[in-house]
């Protein structure tokens, strides 16, 4: 079908056909040429990617070229550790696409690794030869050769893309991407700042920098855009902007519970579309299943800092708070003392009195590794790493770089309780525990 004929009578068809089949919908409005390439700023707002670049594009004769090159990439996870992963153009995730729906596309895919590849867009509807999936629908893309991938964006949405060719490696190396597509026809209501993140999660032992392709279950370093926090940029809103986070999780075995503190969100997307409004579920925390996107969005109306982890507890730690010995109530002075004697000069063990503090004593790591927990936050240490970030709201805001601390009204920050409050509210401190 021709872009002339689904001016006039597709509505109605499109309308009944989409509650059947929503590539049905998709075809009966964009085959074909496809349509104008959609314009940054005219017909959509650029989506901000943390710590993530996008990837550039030319257009040749209305239609959107791109050009990723495979290849190996020295990456920095958070300062501290540095990995030698395998990405695309230089970077690990590789660039993102943005795109409009409508748009067609042409996409070269270089391969510079030592090993066969390809490029398999995940979540996009399009024709089964250009699906990517090695040796099922195309040859694979030898060392040194470039193929050619094209289509129409028929659908809009947060989709990805990953090599389907020895997936376990590539992927575990940091091959995957976010491919996003905004809507033909702007929303009525649209984000004023909308943001996008992958998950993935990997192997590294600490005081190496190859991640480890054959983990299945141990893994040590959990990222957003392919960063660990203290690694992670914030996300900046004023007060009062409508926000949106596309979140995608191309890991290999573990869906992530994000949760958002200060905020109930609405599941608006999935990649299997729009959410109508009616049906918009209103959470704190939405899991983002392996191979799948969630999109939530809120209005940012309380100003502060707030935290945005993985609620898995062992999903915002770093490389060294897996497997420690649990030590947790046990006197270890002598155990210090004898292992220091006899086996390790300067040895020290970790997390008698709890782990909280294996970010704050400047414990020596292993070269090449990061401790268990974050950073340094505004009040003490941030005892969470890993797949954590912050949104930062503030009333006033001259720019969206980083705002610094959040600095909290008189009345409204926890503090230690006065003698005199005590006395007040009746409360009792119990006797100290002995151990
Ligand atoms: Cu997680």
């Amino acid at each position: 079908m021709q872009r002339s004929a689904v001016a006039g009578g597709a509505a109605a068809l499109a309308s009944t056909a989409a509650l059947l089949s929503p590539r049905l919908l998709a075809q009966a409005t964009y085959t074909g040429d496809g349509l104008a390439p959609g314009q940054p700023d005219t017909d959509y707002k650029p989506v901000v990617v943390p710590n993530g670049v996008k990837l550039p594009y030319k257009i040749v004769d209305g239609v959107k070229v791109f050009h990723l090159i495979a290849q190996e990439v020295e990456h920095e996870v958070a300062p501290g550790l540095k990995i030698k992963g395998w990405g695309y153009n230089g970077v690990i995730h590789g660039p993102t696409f943005e795109a409009v729906e409508g748009d067609r596309v042409r996409i070269y895919v270089t391969n510079q690794l030592s090993e066969p590849t390809t490029a398999h867009w995940h979540g996009i509807l399009l024709p089964n030869g250009m699906d990517g999936v090695g040796g099922l629908t195309q040859h694979l893309i030898q060392p040194d050769e470039t193929y050619k991938y094209e289509f129409v964006l028929r659908q809009h949405g947060t989709f990805m893309y990953h090599p389907h060719h020895d997936e376990m490696t590539q992927m575990a190396l940091g091959m995957m991407g976010l491919f996003l597509i905004h809507p033909r026809t702007r929303a009525e209501n649209p984000p004023d700042r909308e943001f996008a993140i992958m998950l993935s999660e990997w192997k590294i032992v600490p005081g190496t920098s190859r991640p480890d392709p054959n983990e299945m279950t141990e893994f040590n370093i959990l990222t957003m855009n392919a960063k660990a926090y203290p690694g992670t940029d914030p996300l900046v809103v004023k007060t009062g902007e409508r926000v949106r986070i596309r979140l995608g999780n191309l890991g290999a075995m573990n869906h992530h519970p994000i949760h958002l503190h200060g905020y109930q969100f609405r599941l608006v997307e999935t990649d299997g579309g729009q959410i109508p409004e009616s049906a918009q579920q209103r959470e704190v925390t939405i899991l983002v299943p392996v191979g799948s996107t969630r999109t939530v969005e809120f209005v940012a109306d309380a100003p502060g800092d707030w935290a945005m982890h993985c609620h898995m507890t062992h999903h915002v730690m770093n490389q060294m708070g897996h497997g420690a010995l649990n030590l947790i109530g046990v006197d270890t002075d002598e155990i210090d003392k004898k292992v220091r004697k006899t086996l390790i000069p300067g040895f020290m063990n970790m997390g008698a009195d709890g782990m909280g503090d294996m970010g704050a004593m400047g414990m020596p790591v292993p070269q090449n590794s990061i401790p268990m927990v974050g950073g340094q936050g505004q009040y003490d240490p941030i005892t969470m790493g890993g797949m954590f970030t912050i949104l930062k709201v503030r009333d006033d805001l001259k720019s969206y770089d980083d705002p610094g601390w959040y600095q909290h009204p008189p009345g409204t920050l926890a503090s230690v309780a006065t003698d005199s409050d005590l006395k007040r509210d009746g409360i009792q401190l119990p006797s100290k525990q002995t151990s």
